[in-house]
C-alpha cells in the first residue's frame, strides 16, 4: 500500500520546476528491446581486475534489496515512492575489484542506450539494478529484465535493459548527455541541459 502523502510533504518532495504523477509514464527513445533469457548476459568491463559476466539465472541469484525511493524525469514528471527490487550496485561491486585509475562508470544497454556516472555516485548506496517496481516484475516498457535506478539524479541516468557496466578513466557523455542534457543531471539543482555546464564553476 502506498502512503498517503500530505501536500506540504509532496511540496517538500518535488524538486523545483516538478509535478506530481501518479501513474508511471514510460519514457524511451526508440523500441523496447526483446529479452532472450537464453542470450541475455551482464558484463562488468573496463578497468576491473577481472571482468564479469553472469548470465540471467546468476544475476537473479545476487544478493536481493529492496528500497523505496523518488524518481524525477527531466520532462518534469516526479513519481514518489516507488519501491525498486533488485541487487544494490554496492553489493554488486564484492565481487568486482577495480583497478584505481578507474573514475567513470558508462552504463551500456540494449538498444545502443548508454549514461554515464562519476565512479562516486554510481557507488552511492541509493544506486541499484533493479528488476521489481512495486511488487511486480519490471514490465518490458519499464526496463525488464534490468534497470539501473539511480534516484538522486534525473532519470535518464537511469538505464533500462542494462546489460554493461564499463569503468572508465575519463568521462564519456551518454546517449542523452551529448543530445543537450546536463551531464551531471542533479534535479534539485535543475541541472537539466548541457548548456548550464558552461555557467557552473
Ligand atoms: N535504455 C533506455 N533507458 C532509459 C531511457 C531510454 O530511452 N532508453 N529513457 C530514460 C528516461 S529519459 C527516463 S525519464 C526513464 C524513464 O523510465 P520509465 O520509462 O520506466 O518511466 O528511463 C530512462 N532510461
Ligand atoms: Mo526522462
Amino acid at each position: 500500500m502506498k502512503k498517503i502523502l500530505t501536500a506540504e510533504e509532496i511540496a517538500r518532495r518535488l524538486p523545483p520546476g516538478q509535478y506530481l504523477t501518479e501513474k508511471f509514464p514510460v519514457l524511451t527513445y526508440g523500441p523496447v528491446p526483446r529479452f532472450d533469457p537464453a542470450r541475455w548476459d551482464f558484463r562488468v568491463t573496463g578497468l576491473v581486475e577481472e571482468p564479469l559476466r553472469l548470465t540471467y539465472e546468476q544475476f537473479r541469484q545476487l544478493p536481493k534489496s529492496e528500497m523505496v525511493a523518488d524518481f524525477h524525469c527531466v520532462t518534469a514528471w516526479s513519481r514518489l515512492d516507488n519501491h525498486w527490487e533488485g541487487v544494490r550496485v554496492k553489493d554488486l561491486m564484492r565481487l568486482v575489484r577495480l583497478k584505481p585509475q578507474a573514475r567513470f562508470v558508462i552504463v551500456r544497454c540494449d538498444g545502443d542506450y548508454t549514461t554515464n556516472l562519476p565512479l562516486e555516485e554510481f557507488l552511492d548506496d541509493t544506486v541499484m539494478l533493479a528488476y521489481r517496481h512495486d511488487g511486480q516484475d519490471l514490465t518490458p516498457e519499464h526496463g525488464f529484465p534490468l534497470r539501473l535506478v539511480v534516484p538522486k539524479l534525473y532519470g535518464w541516468k537511469s538505464a533500462k535493459w542494462v546489460r554493461c557496466i564499463d569503468f572508465t578513466a575519463e568521462d564519456e557523455r551518454g546517449f542523452w548527455e551529448v543530445r543537450g542534457y546536463h551531464n551531471h543531471a542533479d534535479p534539485w539543482k535543475e541541472e537539466r541541459y548541457s548548456f548550464q555546464e558552461e555557467q557552473d564553476t
